[in-house]
């Protein structure tokens, strides 16, 4: 069965001081006991994720945080990732049994990042009155769903209410490069099969691409770097656009040609999950490091790093080779970025592919908040590698941004 990556599902958190009902509104809209409710105030630790199909709004993942009131050392280092839940979060479920400063709080930070909020006024069963739903309504609330889960009511409600509130741009998944072709285009795929690639699989923006070409009602030719100048050579007509790994930008650039449009991987994700022109801004600070600058190369997931990782050795081996200079790189992979971002002077992002576009645009703001520069790998080493504006011209007709197609 062909699985929704998680990244391409609308991340819905729910959250809400310790006791609320949190988990048990989250096991009663998925119809199962994935989450352990108990009536001891911080039961759910640490977050806990359900992936379903929720309609009409399609894939989702339901993310159960825990407590935002906790105490102690333990409690803080809890409401830490709670906090970092915030951050991939698209649409919040604020569950209330009573409005108090910590409601306040929460609404806040969802207003900060943007995020769409329906609160699910809870225990009705043991409330005697309106006040909560009066309260959340003062506090500039619009989706407030009254909820019981001792009584089973407000559920199919609260499904409803989540569909209303999801943001429009959700409705639809812009394309990874859709908009780059046209029905009956071929689109060549350039994926090394190293070390690094997972066995017996692709990765994740290879197969994304091509089930976008294949939407689009085009069709794909994937080879190795080795196999490209050949397969190139025995095509009637030059394909419509040529997608790289970002690690074979210099080579596949030499052979193909110049006006077949080329780019890579992680261009593509840079302009699905972040934001190109922040990027395209970021990558010029490269030529402003000097002798002794940080530089914060970040990664999405956590692999094990190879011999000649990505991240780790070839692109801190490439910024030192083009600058001349001697730079400190620190290297950071899966959801913690660190809490000070200051004194670096640029940051390298991953293509993001397991991120979606809240959590990514979040890190992006995170960034310019510190006032330091963020760029992606595959627009770094193009760069690099003086292909930068060639692997840009792709988007010249688009913009930087995708064009959904209605
Ligand atoms: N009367 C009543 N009790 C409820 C309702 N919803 C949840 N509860 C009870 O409230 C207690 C806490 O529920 P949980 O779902 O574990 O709450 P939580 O917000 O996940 O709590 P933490 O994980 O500790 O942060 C449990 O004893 C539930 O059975 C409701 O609508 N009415
Ligand atoms: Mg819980």
């Amino acid at each position: 069965m062909f699985k929704t990556p998680k990244s391409l599902r609308l991340h819905i958190g729910i959250f809400g001081r310790r006791n609320a009902g949190k988990s048990s509104i989250l096991n009663a809209l998925v119809r199962q006991q994935v989450s352990i409710v108990s009536d001891v105030p911080g039961t759910t630790t640490d977050p806990v994720e359900k992936v379903m199909e929720l309609k009409p709004i399609g894939p989702v993942v339901f993310i159960d945080t825990a407590g935002i009131d906790d105490t102690g050392e333990l409690g803080r280092s809890r409401i830490k990732k709670t906090t970092q839940v915030i951050e991939r979060t698209e649409l919040a479920i604020l569950v209330t049994d009573g409005w108090q400063s910590y409601e306040a709080e929460l609404l806040k930070l969802f207003k900060t990042h943007n995020i769409p909020v329906v609160v699910a006024a809870n225990k009705s069963d043991v409330r005697e009155d309106n006040e909560l739903e009066t309260a959340a309504r003062n506090a500039g609330c619009k989706f407030i769903v009254t909820t019981s889960i001792a009584k089973m009511q407000g559920i199919d409600d609260l499904r409803t209410t989540l569909a209303h509130a999801t943001p429009q741009e959700f409705m639809t998944t812009p394309p990874v490069l859709g908009d780059l072709i046209k029905p009956d285009d071929l689109v060549v795929l350039v994926t090394p099969i190293d070390i690094e690639a997972p066995a017996g699989r692709m990765l994740l923006p290879q197969v994304q691409a091509l089930r976008d070409t294949l939407d689009n009602n085009a069709y794909c030719l994937i080879v190795k770097e080795h196999q490209l100048a050949h397969a190139l050579a025995s095509l009637k007509k030059p394909p419509a656009l040529v997608v790289t790994d970002s690690q074979a930008f210099e080579k596949v650039s030499q052979i193909v040609p110049d006006e077949v449009p080329l780019t890579s991987f992680s261009i593509l994700f840079a302009r699905l999950k972040g934001d190109l022109a922040e990027f395209v801004k970021g990558v010029k600070s490269i030529d402003s490091l000097r002798e002794g600058d940080k530089v914060l190369i970040a990664e999405a997931c956590t692999h094990h790093p190879l011999k000649d990782d990505i991240g780790r050795i070839k692109i801190p081996r490439w910024l030192q080779e083009y600058t001349g200079v001697k730079l400190k790189i620190d290297v950071v992979a899966g959801r913690d970025l660190p809490d000070d971002l200051t004194p670096y002077k640029l940051i390298v992002h991953c293509a993001g592919c397991v991120f979606n576009r809240q959590q990514m645009l979040s890190r992006i703001e995170k960034a310019q908040k510190a006032k330091v520069p963020i760029t992606n790998y595959g627009m770094a080493i193009s760069y690099i590698h003086g292909i930068f504006n060639r692997a840009m011209q792709p988007f010249a007709k688009t913009g930087f941004s995708p064009v959904k197609k209605k």
